[in-house]
């Protein structure tokens, strides 16, 4: 009997499954892998069954004959121990993402004289419509709003980046690279201050009020699913923040980040080159209660963004207030920066560590931008923002485009770095 293995990365069972699973029945034994969760985040849809139920859901699929879970996206565990004679997938990964996975489960079955079979891909109405209903599903506040602590207990290290429009949303949502043999993309997305006041051209200091700020959320929940960690700035007058928490809850945003500094707010990059002022513990860690009593799901996140490096009051008093802010309730850290050198935001982390084995550490390497994302994750951060540099890409090329035009009185010249406006429209979901 000739052993065939399938690979399922899917919380319903359609039509396409169950082809596939007829047409590998044909060919003998058939051994369905449950891509896990941990594998299924860096590449596909975000699942929203725990893996366990989805073992469940494909063993009572008849004419399957064992359920195993696969952890590697690229094959290398199941193969190594099955060593199956046939892998039966939908043709579908023959091209985009996928391909480079096909490449390699070829050459790893081609090493003992095992076979792909590719399956035409099912498209018909049914299976559009649930996998239509999956991502709706994903985009829906209540699964949004928990995506990002789950997140951060699936994966090493999350990642996200800057949106600041329905577009930015795009493409953190879309973007997926093969690289070095893995697939990866961004895990989330960061409403920046400085971002979302720029795309205005407004100044970074508290002045896009947040009917603006709510506003661009929602350009941005109405076309993406992945979670949303929100730039509070200083989150306000205490009296306000209680009534932003709730309003961000209610559309379905992960998470908050309010610094300590007080008055007026002027971006952290400016370091002391401007006046800014602290808040105190005392003051910050009242925030912080009051936003924690104002929540009513136990999924939102309030997390405290430390001002004391930024504003060279040392590594003790960053410390000291990162401890009273947990104590106060913050469910997170988040530590700056503008140093060059990772090196403070690194003592910082592996002394935080000592203390708080568990409250999740966020930073934003925008000026330590060396220092790698293993490199982060191995002294205790849980999330890495990725701040700004969608805007900082956007705007010299936007700019370049401008000066070239006027210089030469017509738009050839720069057509060339131009994204053809068929590529524009396909990037745009319809419905
Ligand atoms: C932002 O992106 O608005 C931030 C991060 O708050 S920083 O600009 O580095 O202060
Ligand atoms: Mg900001």
């Amino acid at each position: 009997m000739k052993t065939v293995y399938t690979c399922f990365c899917t919380d319903v069972i359609h039509d396409g499954h169950l082809n596939i699973i007829n047409e590998a029945k044909k060919l003998g034994r058939v051994i369905v892998g449950c891509l896990s969760d941990a594998a299924l985040i860096r590449f596909n849809k975000f699942p929203t069954v725990s893996q366990e139920e989805r073992i469940k859901l494909y063993r009572t699929l008849e004419g399957v004959d064992e359920v195993v879970i696969q952890n590697d996206a690229f094959y290398d565990d199941v193969i190594t121990l099955i060593k199956p004679d046939y892998v039966v997938h939908g043709d579908n990964w023959i091209q985009g993402p996928e391909k480079a996975i096909r490449e390699h489960v070829a050459v790893l079955v081609g090493n003992y004289g095992g076979q792909i079979v590719d399956i035409p891909y099912t498209y018909n109405e049914k299976v559009h419509k649930i996998d239509l209903q999956l991502r709706e599903k994903l985009a829906m506040p209540e699964y949004r709003r928990k995506r990002l602590r789950q997140l951060i207990s699936m994966t090493p290290i999350v990642k996200a980046m800057e949106a600041h429009s329905g577009l930015t949303g795009l493409i953190v949502e879309k973007t997926v690279v093969e690289h070095d043999g893995r697939l990866d993309q961004f895990d989330a997305m960061w409403i920046s201050s400085l971002c979302d006041s720029t795309a205005k051209g407004k100044p970074d200091i508290e002045l896009v009020d947040m009917t603006s700020r709510f506003r661009t959320i929602d350009d941005i929940t109405e076309v993406t699913t992945k979670p949303i960690i929100f730039d509070g700035d200083t989150g306000g007058l205490t009296e306000h923040f209680v009534y932003t928490v709730r309003s961000l809850e209610k559309m379905g945003v992960s998470a908050v980040i309010i610094e300590d500094k007080k008055g007026l707010k002027k971006n952290s990059l400016f370091g002391t080159e401007v006046e800014q002022t602290q808040a105190t513990i005392e003051e910050m860690s009242a925030k912080i209660a009051a936003g924690k009593r104002a929540q009513l799901t136990d999924d939102f996140m309030i997390i405290a963004r430390i001002e004391s490096l930024i504003l060279e009051k040392g590594m003790e008093d960053a410390l000291t207030r990162a401890h009273a802010f947990v104590k106060a309730g913050a469910d997170g850290i988040m530590i700056h920066s503008r140093k060059k050198d990772p090196a403070e935001i690194v003592e910082f982390c592996d002394k935080f560590r000592k203390d708080d084995k568990t409250t999740p550490i966020v930073v934003v390497p925008s000026s330590f931008n060396t220092i790698t994302e293993e490199e982060l994750a191995s002294h205790g951060v849980n999330i890495v923002i990725y701040a700004n540099q969608l805007t900082r890409s956007a705007f010299p090329a936007m700019q370049q485009t401008a000066e070239d035009i006027l210089r030469y009185h017509r738009a050839k010249e720069v057509d060339d770095r131009l994204m053809p406006i068929k590529q524009i429209i396909t990037l745009i979901d319809e419905l």
